[in-house]
């Protein structure tokens, strides 16, 4: 366990001014308290959560607390690469839809965790590297992020990127070997996968000013100031028997940089500090108004990959510890998060005398449009097919690719060649669209496809 030795290590940074500040106000409760954590989360325009074993979902016990004390999900291993990717190419995702299913029929919102990590890649890809690995990662991405499209609050898009220690810099792996750009061509991929859902940049050992939470803040802002995607960062939050003093100034220099920051994976070791930890760490985030959730690594002790450590909320036999109420008050003590100024309502526009609106003549036959996520060597295409208003039984579209760009995969569609003129046909689900229906289907390729324009032809 190299992981867990990294994180003893790592969580003795001792502090007690937040811990003391956070007592006295935890005695405070308001008015109208919740009285689960989801209630009291909710209450101040946020989530608490919890990481789930999908297999647990039968257990009686277990699920009885989930549903009543949380309203945010993460899969603990279902939606990882070796889960959902077990062989190249081939998908399965019965435990993260099982989790998903879970989660709407109770009111709980979707983290997704984690598109890209260098544990727990498949053993496929482990022995992959340089281009062929890149691809491999980009459209492991794009597949992803596109089954679960609408179903998902936030995405870990990559996880755990950053050395631990002082370098500050990247941690090695094959990931990282396929060149420094592979964080954001991911994040970029996911964006146009799901552009609904929140794209996080999540890793442990960064609570805290420090060199390896330096590093992550100044990639964040890199990535702001040119443009790529990304909307939170996670702070797992495996945590010792101290908290470090500036946990919420590092928070807040995160959320500084215009991105939502959340707690995603909170445990804390067993111990005389256990409650005030947890106390000061949601003080923390209710403090930052940009902190939209907590989540904290499992539910009962027992669950939890920390063993011994008895590090959840509620013990073995699903009673409250003395840290679920310390949390349960930090929530009900804290600040909603703030909402938009009101607005003045709209006054009525001058009416003049209705016209009839302008009609577009019918599109017979169907439209396509193309949008390219690119990266040195390589792009990802989508393809968004509309049918005219005569509908689809079938369709085709074509491209014409520049030299040197060449298709190395297809999904949704049928492909035939993989340079200069190439065409893709729907596949049996997707030929017959009604009229003004709009489907989806997209290739990879490597080189450029930069410029190019579709036209599609129905039948
Ligand atoms: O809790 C997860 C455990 O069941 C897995 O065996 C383990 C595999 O490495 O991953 C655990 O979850 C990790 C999470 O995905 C990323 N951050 C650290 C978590 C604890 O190791």
């Amino acid at each position: 366990m190299k992981h867990r030795r990294v994180l003893r290590a790592a969580v003795t940074v001792a502090v007690t001014g937040a811990l003391a500040a956070g007592m006295t106000m935890a005695l405070t409760t308001s008015a109208n308290a919740g009285t689960t954590l989801r209630a009291s989360a909710a209450e101040k325009g946020r989530y608490f959560g919890a990481a789930v074993a999908t297999g647990k979902l039968s257990t009686g016990a277990y699920t009885t607390i989930l549903n009543r004390e949380f309203n945010s999900v993460v899969a603990e291993n279902e939606m990882k690469w070796d889960a959902t990717e077990p062989q190249q190419g081939r998908f399965s995702y019965t435990g993260g839809d099982r989790l998903v299913s879970h989660a709407q029929a109770n009111g709980m919102s979707v983290r997704g965790h984690a598109l890209l990590w260098y544990q727990q890649e498949p053993g496929w890809a482990q022995n992959m590297s340089g281009s062929a690995l890149r691809s491999a990662m980009i459209n492991h991405v794009t597949q992803v992020a596109t089954h679960f499209r609408g179903k998902i609050y936030a995405w870990d898009v990559v996880n755990e990127a950053f050395a631990d220690g002082n370098s500050g810099g990247r941690r090695d792996s094959n990931l990282q070997r396929t060149g420094n750009d592979w964080i954001e061509a991911a994040f970029r991929a996911a964006r146009v996968a799901d552009p609904g859902a929140k794209l996080c940049y999540n890793d442990y050992n960064t609570d805290g000013i420090n060199a390896k939470s330096t590093g992550i803040y100044n990639m964040v802002r890199d990535f702001k100031s040119r443009g790529v995607p990304i909307d939170c960062v996670g702070f797992q939050s495996h945590l010792g028997t101290s908290l470090a003093g500036d946990y919420q100034a590092n928070l807040q220099r995160f959320a500084d940089l215009g991105v939502d920051v959340q707690i995603t994976e909170l445990d804390v070791m067993t111990g005389g500090n256990q409650a005030n930890i947890y106390g000061a760490v949601t003080r923390a985030c209710m403090n930052v108004s940009r902190c939209t959730g907590i989540t904290t690594w499992g539910v009962r002790d027992c669950d939890s990959w920390r063993g011994s450590d008895n590090a959840l909320l509620f013990d073995c036999n699903g009673n409250k510890k003395a840290a679920y109420t310390s949390v349960l008050n930090a929530l009900n003590a804290g600040p909603a998060i703030p909402t938009d100024p009101p607005t003045d309502p709209p006054t009525d526009p001058p009416t003049d005398p209705p016209t009839d609106p302008p009609t577009d003549p019918p599109t017979v036959g169907c439209a396509a449009s193309v949008s390219l996520n690119s990266w040195n060597g390589g792009f990802v295409a989508t393809v968004k097919v509309t049918a005219g208003s005569a509908g689809t039984s079938g369709w085709n579209v074509g491209f014409t690719l520049p030299s040197g760009a060449s298709v190395t995969n297809t999904w949704s569609a049928t492909a035939s060649g993989s340079t200069g003129a190439v065409r893709f046909a729907n596949v049996n689900y997707n030929g017959r669209l009604g009229a003004g229906q709009v489907t989806e289907f997209g290739f990879q390729g490597t080189g450029s496809a930069s410029g190019v324009t579709p036209t599609c032809t129905a039948s």
